[in-house]
């Protein structure tokens, strides 16, 4: 049908003991306030959000994120230590943080702003990109914890690539589906 609409993101993929691994450590986390926490399957690193997009567009969106997989090489990454946007007191996203690989995740998410940009006319990303997991959403009011009060140790994976990823919207939570994935072999 013309002017359907697609809602897409790229992202790391993470590896599946890494996911139940974050799922369980927050378990352990008091709080205040309902938190809608991310399903182990939909965990995952974003690179860049799309919003909507015509589906007509598909094809060059595919043709920028192949362009863009051409000029990084695989890295390591690790995650570590719970954090808050914007502030533990009143999050509006708790996340677990990166401790290692937060550059080269930078220069990726630059990169594809970049050629999405050049290619798809999409509009460039406003604010500064900043590599985290999303654990958890509150459900209503903003959620308080102490970062603190639980660990999340170092735990490292390697990025191999990135995914497009489409994301649609539901009364149970987001439904994530992968259109496509890229190596990465710069
Ligand atoms: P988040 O991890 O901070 O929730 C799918 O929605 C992915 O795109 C999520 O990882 C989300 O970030 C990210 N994203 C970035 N900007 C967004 C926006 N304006 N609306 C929805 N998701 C966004």
């Amino acid at each position: 049908r013309p002017g359907t609409r697609v809602r897409l993101f790229v992202a790391v993929a993470l590896p599946q003991k890494l996911r139940e691994f974050l799922r369980q450590a927050v378990r352990e986390l008091p709080h205040r306030g309902r938190v809608r926490w991310t399903k182990p399957e939909n965990l995952h690193l974003t690179l860049k959000f799309l919003g909507e997009v015509p589906e007509g567009s598909l094809e060059e969106v595919a043709a920028a994120l192949e362009e863009v997989r051409r000029r990084h090489a695989p890295f390591e990454a690790a995650v570590s230590g719970l954090g808050a946007f914007p502030a533990p007191r009143r999050a509006r996203v708790v996340w677990a943080g990166i401790s290692e690989g937060a550059g080269p995740l930078a220069a990726l998410a630059a990169d594809l702003d970049e050629t999405l940009h050049r290619r798809t006319g999409l509009e460039r990303e406003q604010r500064e990109y900043r590599a985290h997991i999303t654990l958890g959403r509150p459900a209503g009011r903003p959620v308080s914890f102490d970062p603190e009060a639980i660990s999340i140790p170092e735990r490292r994976f390697r990025v191999e690539g990135f995914d497009l990823m489409r994301s649609v919207l539901k009364p149970g939570g987001p439904v994530y589906t992968p259109l496509g994935s890229f190596a990465l072999e710069g």
